[in-house]
């Protein structure tokens, strides 16, 4: 007899997933919920699909070709298959639109990052351009530019697909990188008064798009920081087709997230609008890359989401030392104790998505607290998914670590969410950027509210926070004390919080009957909440210097 492995398979992943349809269920009026459902299923029924036809095909990439036969720079991007449905299916399902849908009012980001969440993993990152357009319809609105509103956003809304526009966000240049700063990209005003960009960009994962945002230092202005540099509206293409003065250098060989034609690109002359005045571009910028943070935060939640449900279902089939892998002690341990985490997370980007529905739609909402929880809920997140990751392809053991069981594939991906819209550490410092202006007051505040409807305080939460101030307040004066910890101090902000919301979802699950988010809570407070640290100077700098030779290697 032959010796085969069972390979995991999904169902549909809305009615499958008891995670979102719980929250569903309670965090949005059964109206809502009702106008949304047959969506919510329809994609769910593609995700399932689409991983089986993944199976069956050998996974295609995008190809860039520069010149035609008769020496003509073209550039031509051809997509992968899946990416050739991107429009038709966010058209259809609404994935950028249902965001600003003003007719459920705050609860408009609900809706949509619940479909995006169910999308993401079949769409082959072709999430990446949506969450820049719904940046760029964001930053746009929050812009006040009318005329540039009227061009763009209803295309970036749109629910036809022929009408339909992406957008980038050209950001990241070689010497730049994090440190926007230092962008190099010059605007320069031709003789007709139009001002054209010159320079290159790094990293364009939507140059497919029809349009970008793009930061650059308008020629004449101090020649570094991010204070001189300007936002600009240009347009990828001209009205006959033709690139609009822009070069694609090559497609980028990564580690992950292949099927995305993630470019380098040469503007040389591009037409460009400014967005607002020509300082500050980065505070323009900004209500985008928070719009993005989220999605990050949304797409790293659902590859987490489609690790264990793999990893739970080829546990439920594979049998090995006289019983299913679902019975032995230790895997099971093993994956409840991934699945709590998740479901803490789970909470954690769900409320952000929702606080950032009533920030839009509705007066009076907690701004700060929002601007707090969107750095800690992308870096937490970003990390989680690459561990989650890790850990499923090891519960398949060999076969986990085999091209073709889609496995291997996940790992990879998933390693972009702690890069893509800023590191780990970088948002680390975002969160104490945020916590300078406002301090602890929305989180205890907000934190107080949902252990009052959980029905108290079971496990320690404020003093979690209480413990947090102090080692703020502690280095208050010692800048590189704080950042040094600021990892730490995000890590625990986010898990704390995470637990509060976690806390009230389970009183609410409990009241209908349903034990699990409580277990999921128990657990993942038994992973411990706090991941404060205070590394001692000396020994970081023994550690870290240890690196730094003088003279020449040998
Ligand atoms: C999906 C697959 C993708 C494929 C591969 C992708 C690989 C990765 C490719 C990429 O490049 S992804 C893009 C990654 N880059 C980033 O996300 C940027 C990282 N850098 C930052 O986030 C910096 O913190 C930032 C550029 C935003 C600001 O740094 P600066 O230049 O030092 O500016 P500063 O002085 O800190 O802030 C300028 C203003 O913006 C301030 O306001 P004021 O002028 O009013 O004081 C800040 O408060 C404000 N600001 C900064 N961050 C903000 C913000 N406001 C609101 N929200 C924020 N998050």
């Amino acid at each position: 007899m032959t010796f085969t492995q069972p390979a995991p398979e999904l169902r549909n992943q809305y009615r499958d997933d008891r995670v979102l349809q719980m929250h569903l269920q309670r965090a949005l009026p059964s109206a809502v919920l009702a106008a949304s459902e047959a969506d919510l299923d329809a994609l769910g029924t593609h995700a399932a699909e689409a991983w089986r036809e993944a199976r069956r095909q050998t996974p295609a990439e995008p190809r860039l070709t520069q010149w035609d036969a008769w020496g003509e720079r073209i550039d031509r991007i051809e997509l992968t298959p899946v990416w050739r449905r991107g429009a038709e299916l966010t058209a259809r399902y609404g994935l950028v639109a249902a965001g600003h849908d003003r007719t459920h009012g705050g609860h408009a980001r609900t809706d949509q990052f619940a479909r995006v969440y169910l999308h993401h993993v079949a769409s082959e990152f072709f999430t990446c351009p949506l969450a820049m357009s719904d940046g760029a319809a964001t930053a746009l609105k929050a812009s006040g530019n009318a005329a540039l509103i009227e061009r763009a956003v209803p295309h970036l809304l749109a629910r036809d697909p022929a009408e339909l526009w992406l957008s980038g966000q050209w950001m990241t240049e070689t010497a730049g990188g994090s440190d926007v700063g230092r962008t190099d990209t010059v605007a320069r005003r031709d003789d007709t008064g139009q001002w054209r960009l010159y320079g290159r960009k790094w990293f364009t994962s939507a140059v497919v798009g029809e349009m970008a945002l793009a930061l650059a230092r308008p020629e004449g202005t101090s020649p570094d920081g991010a204070d001189a540099l300007a936002l600009f509206f240009l347009e990828t293409r001209d009205a006959g087709g033709r690139w609009n003065s822009l070069r694609i250098d090559r497609l980028k060989d990564k580690l992950g997230t292949r099927e995305l034609p993630t470019a380098e690109i040469h503007l040389d002359g591009t037409p460009a609008t400014p967005v607002g005045a020509l300082d500050h571009g980065v505070r323009l910028i900004a209500p985008m890359l928070n719009v993005t943070r989220t999605w990050n935060a949304v797409c790293a939640l659902a590859t987490m989401r489609r690790c264990l449900a793999l990893a739970f279902d080829y546990a439920r089939r594979r049998e090995a030392f006289g019983r299913r892998l679902i019975a032995q002690p230790l895997h099971r341990a093993t994956l409840a104790g991934w699945q709590a985490e998740f479901e803490a997370a789970f909470e954690l980007v769900f409320f952000v998505a929702a606080l950032l529905g009533r920030v839009e739609q509705e007066a009076g909402a907690d701004k700060a607290l929002l601007r707090l929880l969107t750095p800690l809920a992308k870096l937490w997140t970003g990390k989680l998914a690459v561990r989650i990751a890790s850990e499923a392809c090891e519960s398949f053991g060999g076969a986990g670590y085999i091209e073709n069981t889609g496995l291997p594939l996940l790992l990879r991906d998933a390693q972009v969410y702690p890069i893509w819209e800023g590191t780990t550490n970088v948002l680390a410092l975002d969160a104490l950027r945020a916590l300078a202006s406002s301090g602890m007051e929305p989180l205890r505040r907000a934190t107080g509210a949902l252990l009052a409807e959980a029905g108290g305080d079971r496990h320690g939460l404020l003093a979690a926070l209480d413990d947090a101030d102090r080692w703020l307040h502690a280095l208050a004066a010692d800048r590189d004390g704080l950042e040094a910890g600021a990892r730490g101090l995000a890590f625990t902000l986010a898990r704390t919080f995470a637990a509060a919301l976690l806390a009230r979802h389970s009183a609410w699950a409990e009241r209908h009957g349903d034990a699990r988010p409580h277990a999921a809570l128990r657990l993942f407070v038994g992973h411990g909440l706090s991941r404060l640290a205070r590394p001692a100077r000396d020994d970081v700098a023994l550690l870290a210097d240890e690196h730094v030779h003088h003279g020449t290697p040998a």
